[in-house]
């Protein structure tokens, strides 16, 4: 793996003056993953707070050939791109030896929901491409509209916490284990807090042939009321709760890549926002005991299937 002075040596590809709100968790992400690639990148995303805040005309903050898809269609459009590129190395237009790196972006509406079934037919069909989730746990970009990634019991614009319903009533779905399902080559999960890790599991997937998954876990000061200046403080929590585990499949062996030394309790992370602020009310405890237990017993799946084979 590169080193952390050799990545900082690289061209920075994802330029600065964007319109991402202060404290994104999207910049570091991908300005990470831009350097990680180690060639050039071909990439689409999909409509979006990553579309949107990067590329108000004239201006854009791409510095490689960008794509903006629609939002339901990153992964069909870099199919496509993907499939040109093939045909064009086979005719002789392509040098046989120049290296492309394959990047489609989406966040968790356009990945989870709308963008799932374009996911699922190329990573079916084996287009050589990395498939980014920034997982935000909403529709961010167009007013906090719950997904199928929002946390059990979180405040959105469409599953408000009142008297009625104390805020979204569903688990998140468990999209990277969807992907796993999928058989391809390497499938795992990251977080901005962790350069070395995202960077590691970015190369690594940039490098392998064939379909390749990373689910990022993405803080949004906006839709989660936290504090833009706690946002990698919050991503870290994610991960030392065991609410967003890091992990890995490569060639059907999982890995979790980090084992907290001492796992939090889920209310310090669910503290620093004030989507879950309800949450802490005496008549919604039941469901701070519930999101507890459920984080315990999928951790402890994961630990169980740690070293082994998953398909
Ligand atoms: C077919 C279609 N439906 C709805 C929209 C409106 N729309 C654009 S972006 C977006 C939300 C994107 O959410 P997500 O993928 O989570 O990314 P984020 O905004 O959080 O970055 C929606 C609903 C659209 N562009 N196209």
């Amino acid at each position: 793996m590169a080193t952390l002075k050799e990545l900082s040596a690289r061209e920075e590809l994802f330029s600065g003056g964007h319109r991402l709100c202060a404290g994104c968790g999207i910049p570091p992400i991908m300005r990470l993953l831009l350097r990680s690639a180690g060639a050039p990148v071909v990439a689409t995303t999909a409509t979006g707070c990553l579309e949107v805040g990067t590329t108000i005309y004239p201006y854009t903050s791409w510095r490689i050939s960008w794509i903006h898809s629609a939002f339901e269609n990153s992964a069909a459009t870099i199919s496509g791109i993907e499939s040109a590129y093939r045909s064009l190395k086979k005719k002789g237009k392509i040098a046989a030896d120049k290296d492309i790196k394959f990047l489609a972006l989406g966040g968790d509406g356009g990945t989870y929901d709308i963008g799932f079934q374009a996911l699922s037919g190329a990573l079916e069909r084996g287009h050589d491409f990395l498939y980014v989730c920034y997982d935000n746990g909403a529709y961010m970009n167009t007013g906090i509209q719950r997904s199928s990634a929002t946390p059990l019991g979180s405040a959105t614009t469409t599953s408000p916490a009142g008297s009625a319903h104390p805020g979204k009533g569903q688990w998140r779905k468990d999209l990277t284990r969807i992907v796993v399902a999928h058989n391809i080559p390497y499938a795992a999960q990251a977080s901005p807090h962790n350069w070395r890790d995202l960077a590691k599991k970015a190369e690594k997937a940039f490098n392998t042939e064939g379909p390749t998954f990373l689910n990022v876990v993405s803080p949004c000061p906006l839709g989660w009321y936290s504090k833009p200046e706690l946002s990698i403080e919050t991503a870290k929590l994610a991960v030392d709760t065991c609410y967003w585990p890091l992990y890995e499949v490569e060639d059907g062996i999982l890995k979790v890549n980090y084992k907290p030394r001492e796992k939090k309790p889920i209310e310090e992370w669910l503290k620093l926002q004030g989507r879950f602020k309800h949450l802490f009310k005496e008549e919604n405890r039941w469901l701070l005991e519930e999101t507890q237990k459920r984080i315990d017993s999928e951790w402890e799946r994961l630990l169980e299937m740690d070293g082994k084979r998953v398909f």
